[in-house]
């Protein structure tokens, strides 16, 4: 397994709506391992193959931090195939957007099919802090960030303020 370098907004490879697996073959079960390593390592909840440079819709999901008796998640192909109407305003954040947190309003509960690492479609109901960080990876492969949910002002103020501290990284190495 290896830790991968996660990519800091704003790369425009995040921007780029990844591509279905065909299916979760041996090169797709090691990106899900070494996913859940970089998670990991990174004290993150969620992470999604664009963020380490591989356009793949693929998510890994680890809310066990926060939730006891929770399992790992290794999704291929996720998507929503329910919301519930009722929606909950949540703060989020982002390891491609390090130290930034924002509001975000989503469906409270959805409803997610995906090809697991055996290759086996799965369906899944979830809700609170499981949902809104399957919610929030799933927009990764879409090339879309939390910070397209804000004002347009904020947003730029958020990617300014990485911009700088990325530049700052750069000319002190
Ligand atoms: O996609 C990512 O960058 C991972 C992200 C997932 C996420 C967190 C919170 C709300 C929605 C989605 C993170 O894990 S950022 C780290 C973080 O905010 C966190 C870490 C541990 C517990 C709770 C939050
Ligand atoms: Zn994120």
């Amino acid at each position: 397994m290896a830790i991968l370098p996660i990519l800091i907004a704003p790369n425009p490879r995040l921007k780029i709506r990844a591509k279905k697996v065909k299916s979760v073959d041996e090169e797709t079960a090691k990106l899900m391992a070494d996913m859940v390593e970089t998670m990991k390592d990174a004290n993150g909840i969620g992470l999604a193959a664009p963020q380490v440079g591989v356009s793949k819709r693929v998510i890994v999901v680890d809310i066990s931090s926060v939730k006891e008796n929770s399992q790992p998640l290794c999704m291929a192909n996720p998507e929503i195939i329910w919301a519930s109407e009722e929606e909950d305003l949540r703060e989020e954040g982002c390891l491609s957007l390090p130290e930034q947190f924002a509001e975000v309003l989503r469906p409270s509960r959805v409803k997610v099919r995906y090809i697991d690492k055996q290759n086996e479609i799965r369906e899944i109901e979830a809700q609170g802090i499981l949902s809104v960080c399957i919610q929030h990876e799933i927009d990764h492969l879409d090339g879309k960030l939390f910070v397209d949910y804000l004002s347009a002002l904020r947003r730029k103020m958020i990617i300014r303020k990485l911009q700088k501290t990325q530049k700052l990284a750069g000319a002190s190495a």
